[in-house]
């Protein structure tokens, strides 16, 4: 028989790289467990893996605002989780925008406490595609170095990450996103299969996730009628968190099934951009007791 081993993906298990270990007091420890415990991408690790990147962390006290951590451009080292503090992310996009006089291009965004930045340069073997400052004054950040990302995040969260891009590049719902935030969705998709006839969505329930149909139908009734039909690509279950209401329909397997949910917390933080789009694309042409009708569609 094949065993669990001979499964991986590559010989990495074969050779004699063990991760760098970096000795933490205990209130070290505590700072560092409680940065990442809300962070989706340690979030599938096993225990050993765990254990391997919490030792691999170095911290890095970043003691002033306007402090350039990473350079669009440079080759990347360090893939960064954010203890303490916030920082500023540039993007000098040379076709289309003009840098400005500092060079350091548009601000696109901001990074918090629990996130993390510098993955893409160490997944892709890409330059920096962002220069990234703090943008305030006592920042605290978490340093892994390139190979433990490479050794042991690659093999679990990233290879989610790139499993999802290539699912949700097909959703039209977030056809306006860029690469990049879909791929923060891709981060915090978890999988959850049902066989036909599962009730995935119980009319009248709390909402606490949003779900896209990752593969099989799904249908929507309110009582005994149906009043939608799902198919790959598709979404259900916004409403509930939009509008902080109960579940306004039951959603039911038609086949197998597999979905992928994003909690409530993740929806609204990374779905903020299309929430528009989320409101107003229901219940096109279907009778469903919902007045909300899309405005483009109706005529
Ligand atoms: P990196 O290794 O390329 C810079 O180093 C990091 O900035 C990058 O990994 C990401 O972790 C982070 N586009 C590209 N990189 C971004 C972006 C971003 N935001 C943060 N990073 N965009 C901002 C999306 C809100 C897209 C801009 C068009």
């Amino acid at each position: 028989s094949v065993s669990a081993e001979s499964l991986k993906p590559s010989a990495d298990s074969y050779d004699n790289w063990s991760p760098p270990f970096t000795e933490k007091n205990p209130e070290q420890v505590e700072r560092l467990k409680y940065a990442i415990e809300g962070n989706f991408l340690f979030s599938h690790l096993d225990d050993e893996q765990s254990s391997q990147i919490l030792g691999a962390l170095v911290e890095k006290p970043i003691p002033a605002r306007g402090i350039k951590v990473i350079s669009q451009g440079d080759a990347g080292d360090y893939f960064y989780v954010v203890e303490r503090g916030s920082f500023d992310v540039y993007v000098n996009d040379c076709g289309f925008i003009e840098p400005g006089p500092d060079g350091l291009g548009n601000k696109v965004g901001t990074i918090q406490a629990g996130g993390s930045f510098g993955e893409l340069a160490l997944m892709y073997n890409a330059p920096r595609a962002a220069t990234i400052i703090s943008a305030e004054g006592s920042c605290t950040l978490w340093a892994l170095d390139r190979v433990t990302f490479r050794r042991i995040l690659m093999e679990s969260t990233f290879a989610r990450r790139r499993m999802y891009e290539n699912f949700l590049e097909e959703v039209p719902i977030l056809s306006s996103l860029t690469p990049y935030e879909r791929s923060k969705i891709s981060d915090a998709l978890e999988t959850q299969k049902f066989a036909p006839g599962d009730v995935i969505i119980h009319e009248g329930d709390p909402g606490h996730s949003f779900y896209l149909l990752e593969s099989g139908e799904a249908a929507a009734f309110k009582g005994e009628e149906q009043v939608l039909s799902y198919k790959k690509g598709d979404f259900f279950g916004e409403l509930a968190l939009l509008n902080d209401a109960p579940r306004a329909a039951s959603v039911i397997a038609t086949s197998d099934v597999k979905v992928a949910t994003l909690g409530k917390n993740a929806f609204q933080r990374l779905l903020g951009p299309v929430e528009g789009l989320l409101r107003r694309t229901r219940y096109l042409g279907v009778k469903t007791g919902v007045e909300e009708m899309d405005p483009l569609h109706t005529q």
